[in-house]
């Protein structure tokens, strides 16, 4: 059952596994977003406490360390281990992410189950990652190696606090390297309870470290470390460019980043319109629009415009907004004060450039940060709600007449994470799933994200790949031995 009121056990940073103050004994609130009032005070990290949790990973990696030592097969193990823990404590940390993050108690729930499913899947990983024996020329036995790249430093964003963790730490784990995370200012609360379960699990002190604390303070901090090898990122695409920026002053650390998107949802007149409506609308209010691959421009083709809009208007009033504990509720509250502003800012500006306003448009109450579902028609490309990545619950919904005319206009943006097509013809499908520039390309659905395949970005949506085989190189460092032979054979 869910627990609006959980118990909040750990609010310290968490370095060389026990939960310590901050250097500056400084704190910082946590807000309930359906309330807006504070929840708690958690420990601040800032450059000082970075610095001492970059210096554990850095000697939890050391050569000959219990964590470099330990056999692959005893780390996925570990790994195994967290997950039947997270799953173990389900229902506490869904009750703690829901009071943190606002987002319905059962999608807390969802997103718990597929950080256990990522979890178990790089656990599975760590005794088969290895490298090839290759047939050089000369006299020469020639082999590869895959080692960690080192310790890595991780910032998630708030939308997806614990699910984020996951990709992170899975195949860094299972690569075997040690790291440090910065969670968003926002949601510190359930890494912190995973920290403490992972230590219960037994990884070896400094494996994993988490510094809640803020962007420009601790954030910077770890990127400018020159002890982190790696930096992997999932935020806005200012602050990626930031982060390259910062790795190439330092020590060239390597950098993969998954960021903001807007992304097109493409539904043809021969489509079984409920079908496509239902796709449509869940693409776009899913985690209240807070969501990287959000399908935040709905093209639909001109035979089905009208009808389209109509029936997605029906599903965006018949959306239920509240209170993210009560059952039934579908959407709760955007994160912050910033984030609802932002969403607000930019329906005025849907309504002032001459987008159809067909339902919602304005906030809910005085209490916390919610935001009615809306839905927009008759929107066009120049405007800056085609274009400004949104993050809320606001649908879209442009005309098209061709494939083509829709290819293009679906690649215009400076954004590549996610697409889809919902249509009953295969050519259209296919022509679209490969002229399309993004990451991911969903057919006849959306949001199928699965730890099994890679997630990821064209231009400026991101920098290599989370998720599937495809991450673990993001963590690899491959090397080279040449032995020489007396003969060839
Ligand atoms: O992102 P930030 P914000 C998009 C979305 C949203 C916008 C702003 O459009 O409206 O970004 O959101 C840390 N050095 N996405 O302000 O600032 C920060 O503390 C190092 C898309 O929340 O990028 C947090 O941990 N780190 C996205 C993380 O970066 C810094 C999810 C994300 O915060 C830093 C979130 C700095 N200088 C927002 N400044 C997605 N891809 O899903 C901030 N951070």
């Amino acid at each position: 059952m869910a627990n609006s009121n959980p118990e909040i056990k750990y609010t310290k940073l968490f370095i060389n596994n026990e939960f310590v103050d901050s250097a500056s004994k400084k704190t910082f609130p946590v807000i309930n977003p359906a309330t807006g009032k504070q929840i708690i005070d958690v420990a601040e990290a800032d450059r000082a406490d970075v610095n001492k949790a970059v210096e554990a990973a850095k000697a939890a990696f050391a050569r000959g360390s219990e964590w470099r030592n330990m056999d692959a097969s005893a780390r996925g193990i570990l790994i195994y281990k967290l997950a039947d823990l997270i799953e173990r404590d389900t229902k506490y940390l869904a009750s703690l992410e829901t009071l943190d993050n606002g987002k319905p108690y059962e999608d807390s729930i969802f997103d718990i189950n597929c950080a256990i499913s990522t979890f178990r899947y790089y656990a599975g990983y760590c005794d088969k990652i290895h490298g090839s024996t290759i047939p050089s020329d000369g006299e020469f036995l020639t082999l590869t190696r895959k080692e960690p790249v080192g310790v890595v430093g991780q910032i998630i964003p708030w939308n997806y606090p614990i699910l984020m963790l996951s990709w992170k730490w899975g195949p860094a784990l299972a690569t075997g390297c040690t790291m440090v995370l910065k969670p968003a200012e926002q949601t510190p609360l359930t890494a912190l309870a995973v920290a403490a379960l992972a230590k219960e699990a037994g990884f070896p002190k400094g494996v994993v470290n988490v510094v809640p604390g803020y962007g420009p303070t601790a954030g910077a901090a770890l990127v400018e470390n020159h002890d982190v090898s790696k930096v992997a990122f999932t935020g806005s695409t200012e602050v990626g460019h930031k982060i390259m920026e910062t790795a190439a002053k330092t020590n060239l650390k390597r950098v993969s980043l998954e960021l903001g998107g807007k992304s097109p949802l493409v539904v043809f007149n021969d489509a079984d319109l409920d079908e496509a409506v239902e796709i449509a609308h869940n693409a776009i209010f899913a985690n209240h629009g807070q969501n990287c691959v959000a399908g935040s421009r709905t093209f639909v083709q001109s035979g089905i415009y009208d009808q389209f809009v109509k029936r997605a208007t029906e599903k965006a009033k018949a959306r239920k907004v509240g209170d993210p504990f009560a059952n039934g509720i579908q959407q709760g509250p955007q994160i912050d004060q910033d984030m609802f502003n932002k969403v607000l800012r930019l329906i005025e500006s849907g309504k002032k450039e001459g987008a159809k306003l067909e339902t919602g448009g304005e906030k809910i109450g005085n209490e916390g940060f919610f935001i009615q579902p809306t839905v927009f028609s008759n929107v066009t490309d120049n405007m800056t709600i085609a274009k400004e990545e949104i993050f809320g619950p606001v649908q879209s919904i442009f005309k098209f007449n061709t494939l083509d005319e829709v290819i293009e206009r679906a690649n215009n943006t400076n954004y590549g994470l996610a697409s889809g097509v919902v249509t009953k013809d295969i050519n259209n499908a296919l022509v679209f799933a490969q002229a399309v520039q993004a990451g991911s390309v969903w057919v006849n659905c959306y949001d199928a994200v699965t730890p099994q395949a890679a997630f990821g970005g064209y231009k400026q949506s991101g920098i290599g790949r989370e998720l599937g085989e495809d991450s673990l190189k993001e963590y690899l460092e491959v090397k080279t031995i040449s032995i020489k032979l007396p003969s060839k054979n």
